[in-house]
């Protein structure tokens, strides 16, 4: 529960996003109704990231050199300072000018966590295989944790600090968003989400490896359950 929110910390993983960075955190900036911190978690990119990021004069700026988008957020989740850390991701592909909804909402219902799903606007909707593998996935974890949450693989989410402090996240890769839930559905932590929708990615490429993600994102989820 957030009693009050002093500061809000936006966290944004992000690894050769030259040509997405600077309107993502240009958006959140402008739209973001609450105090604010933006941490961009960078993984030494080398196509101007980095420079981009130092010439906002509004983000800090933190290198991770260990691979990893999980790995990445705990590493800027361990610098938040608010009472709410949002996470998305750098790649444009959110929409990020919602940020006030999930925020709102997130307070207004008293939750733990408020996402962002994409499962409302199809006309947007990602990819076949990820949207199949993604309906898959989240028919297991609503089924064996009693949720009703309609895309777990989204990576725009408000959540309490508090709620983060009283679990343990491990994940280093993709498998870190579906951690994140099972150790809140685990917790009886109550999970909202917000209709958004998915926009496809202007330049560079994904860095998920399908097989190797969907591998781990099950063993996390049975790893949960037989806990
Ligand atoms: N710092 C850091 N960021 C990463 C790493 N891998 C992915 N990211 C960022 O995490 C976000 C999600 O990654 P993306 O490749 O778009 O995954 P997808 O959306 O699941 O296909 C993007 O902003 C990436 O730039 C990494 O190893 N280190
Ligand atoms: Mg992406």
């Amino acid at each position: 529960m957030i009693s009050r929110v002093e500061m809000v910390s936006v966290v944004i993983p992000t690894l050769n996003e030259a040509g997405n960075i600077l309107e993502t955190v240009t958006t959140i900036h402008k739209k973001i109704a609450y105090p604010k911190e933006i941490i961009i978690v960078d993984g030494n990119s080398t196509d101007g990231t980095k420079e981009i990021v130092k010439d906002t004069s509004f983000c800090k700026l933190i290198i991770e050199p260990r691979r990893g988008y999980g790995l990445a957020l705990r590493t800027g989740i361990k610098h938040a300072k608010g009472d709410i850390v949002v996470i998305v991701d750098g790649d444009g592909t959110y929409e990020v000018k919602h940020i006030n909804l999930l925020l709102d909402t997130l307070i207004k219902n008293d939750a733990e966590l408020c996402q962002a799903t994409r499962m409302y606007d199809l006309r947007k909707a990602m990819g076949f295989t990820n949207f199949v593998a993604n309906k898959i996935i989240t028919f297991c974890f609503d089924f064996f944790y009693s949720q009703f949450l309609s895309d777990t693989q989204s990576g725009f989410r408000a959540i309490s600090r508090s709620a983060l402090e009283k679990v343990e996240l491990y994940e280093d890769d993709m498998a870190f968003a579906t951690e994140m839930l099972v150790q809140f559905a685990r917790k009886g932590f109550k999970m909202v989400e917000v209709p958004s929708s998915y926009k496809a990615r202007k330049y560079g490429s994904p860095k998920m490896r399908r097989i190797k993600s969907g591998i781990e994102i099950f063993t996390t989820m049975v790893k949960g359950f037989i806990k």
